[in-house]
């Protein structure tokens, strides 16, 4: 894409690289908080992959949905749900998001339309598509945008999924973050196309394939779908090509992959290019420095909110599982 120019360009990068820097300022901080021990349960990280979350759900309006996986942090922030409620649903209190009962790979924010958080590799794409045909039922003009790996691409729920949504013309954006690893499974060993979103010609459906480098770009790639989707035009699947800077989840040290690939891939870091962006566009390093510690207190003081929250009782677990007072 072309380097911002007007006040409004530059400006609406800014907004999108302050997301961006959040997003990987939170999840540092969460995988220090986890390897003090201060985090139970699996936590996988969006590093490396902001570009996509971030450009995608720009692209939303408020009354969409989103639907994401366990690797749902940088989708939840994107979307402006609390950085506090995320960071002490982490740490498993009381004031979590979803109360402390869900952990890192069941966010969800009905206020926001976010969905969760889905720990189940690939069962959250016919939720979606439920989601999408209730918005077609309802007739209230809202999109549903899916995020999932490449992994869960080989799933039946996805086929089932993209078939329910083209058959019924469904509101849905489906887009595959293909970070070209399924845990420690490379692509090849997995997947029998090189390119996820081929998938939709089976389908009869829209398709598109970008590479997730570059936050503005992948808004103009998604805002297309959606608006086709919004149009009464049907589902659109999308891969854009990206990749995770850290491990599956934090107890995988990555071995099946080499230092030089890692190494490779941290050249096209969006962080750097939105920086580089920025600065060529006439932002001062100083400005940016500013934005980064600003940033960085906004999560020491959801780190210390989560801290100082309260556990949840005894018994808590049972809570919510069944209606009360029917
Ligand atoms: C149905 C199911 N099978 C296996 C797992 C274990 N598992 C968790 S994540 C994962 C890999 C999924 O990879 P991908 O869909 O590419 O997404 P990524 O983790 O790379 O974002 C697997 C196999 C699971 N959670 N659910």
């Amino acid at each position: 894409m072309s380097q911002p120019k007007t006040k409004k360009e530059t400006e609406d990068l800014l907004e999108l690289y302050r997301q961006m820097l959040l997003i990987r300022r939170f999840e540092e901080a969460s995988a220090k908080a986890y390897s003090m021990g201060k985090i139970g349960g699996f936590c996988h990280l969006y590093i490396g992959q902001e570009a996509v979350g971030v450009g995608a759900i720009s692209a939303l309006e408020e009354k969409d949905y989103i639907v994401s996986t366990y690797r749902d942090h940088g989708h939840a922030l994107a979307r402006g749900l609390d950085p506090k409620a995320l960071m002490a649903e982490l740490y498993g209190k009381k004031t979590g998001i979803v109360h402390g009962n869900g952990g890192s790979m069941h966010f969800f924010d009905k206020a926001k339309n976010f969905m969760g958080g889905h720990g189940i590799v690939g069962g959250h794409i016919s939720l979606a598509a439920g989601m999408a045909y209730a918005s077609k039922y309802r007739n209230d003009g809202a999109v549903t945008l899916c995020f999932f790996g490449e992994g869960a691409a080989n799933i039946g729920s996805f086929h089932e999924g993209m078939n329910l949504a083209a058959i019924w013309k469904l509101p849905l954006v489906m887009i595959c973050e293909n970070n070209h690893y399924a845990m420690g499974t490379p692509e090849y060993r997995a997947l029998s196309v090189k390119d996820v979103s081929v998938r939709a010609i089976a389908y009869d459906i829209a398709r598109d394939h970008i590479e997730g480098d570059e936050v503005r770009k992948v808004r103009e790639h998604v805002k297309v779908a959606v608006e086709r989707a919004r149009r009464g035009e049907g589902p659109t699947l999308m891969e854009i090509s990206t990749y995770r800077f850290r491990g599956h989840s934090m107890s995988d040290p990555a071995k099946y992959r080499t230092k030089e690939e890692l190494e490779k891939y941290k050249q096209g870091d969006p962080l750097i290019r939105a920086e580089k962006d920025l600065l060529n566009s006439g932002w001062a390093q100083e400005e940016l420095t500013k934005l980064d510690e600003t940033i960085l207190k906004h999560v020491e003081d959801s780190v210390d909110f989560a801290e100082k929250s309260e556990e949840p009782p005894l018994g808590w677990l049972y809570k919510h599982v069944y209606a009360e007072n029917v």
